[in-house]
């Protein structure tokens, strides 16, 4: 091994606890291309963010966040709701997409501000009838999973990243495939369509309380689908 690598492997290393990687890797702009699926750093500046959180804070009121239950059997660690048409849920029964939410209601309206960034990204002219909204607290995660409830695959999946850094993890369709992992940020926005809409991906942890938009930590994101 060279000097240079050497270097580098020292670089990554630091950057990794220094969070350097993601100073310099979030400037807006460019698309980031990971495995297939297209990240847009960024793409939402500060006051776009704050006005999204106020809206998802009334999908909250009126569907509240839960935790939901494999059909394992296991408890969950990021707490959901969602808005639109369906939304994403799960107990010992199954994974679904259900008409109404536990206190029995529709889910509430998709925010405009949510639906003009699937309309802005998504490259298809028909809008999603889904949103989920994921919660993580301290020490929330998500593993290694593939998007697979939706009656059609071929429509693709947006997501938005709010508030604290989460480690962002995918590979391919096979759950053994190498992966990559990046640092989704305050303001990113993926698109997940092609290849990439069956990857295997998941949130490894997040960074509690260093991203600054929610004032008691946490992450929020924001996965817009075609489920129906
Ligand atoms: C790659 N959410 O809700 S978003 C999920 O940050 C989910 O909360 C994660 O995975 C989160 O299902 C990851 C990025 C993402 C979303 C959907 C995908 C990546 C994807 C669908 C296919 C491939
Ligand atoms: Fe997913």
């Amino acid at each position: 091994m060279g000097l240079q690598a050497i270097v580098v492997g020292v670089l990554v290393q630091f950057s990794e606890s220094f969070s350097m990687v993601d100073l310099f890797d979030t400037e807006p702009g460019a698309p980031v291309d990971l495995m297939g699926s297209v990240i847009w750093p960024l793409c939402l500046d500060e006051d776009a963010q704050a006005a999204m959180l106020a809206d998802l804070r009334d999908v909250a009121r009126a569907a509240p966040f839960r935790q939901y239950e494999t059909p394992g059997g296991h408890k969950m660690s990021v707490r959901m709701t969602s808005a639109g048409d369906v939304g994403w849920m799960t107990d010992r029964k199954g994974y679904r997409y259900s008409k109404r939410h536990g206190d029995g209601g529709a889910w509430p309206e998709i925010p405009a501000s949510v639906l003009d960034v699937w309309r802005a990204v998504s490259g298809v002219d028909r809008d999603p009838d889904s949103c989920l909204v994921n919660f993580y607290g301290e020490g929330a995660r998500m593993s290694l999973h593939q998007d697979k409830d939706e009656a059609e695959l071929r429509w693709p999946v947006v997501s938005i990243s709010l508030g604290d850094p989460g480690l962002f993890r995918v590979g391919g369709q096979a759950r053994t495939d190498p992966t990559k992992s990046r640092w989704l940020m305050s303001g990113d926005v993926a698109v997940l369509s092609g290849d990439a809409r069956l990857a295997y991906h998941g949130i490894d942890r997040i960074k509690f309380g260093e991203g600054g938009l929610l004032p008691d930590g946490g992450r929020i994101n924001v996965t817009l689908r075609v489920a129906r």
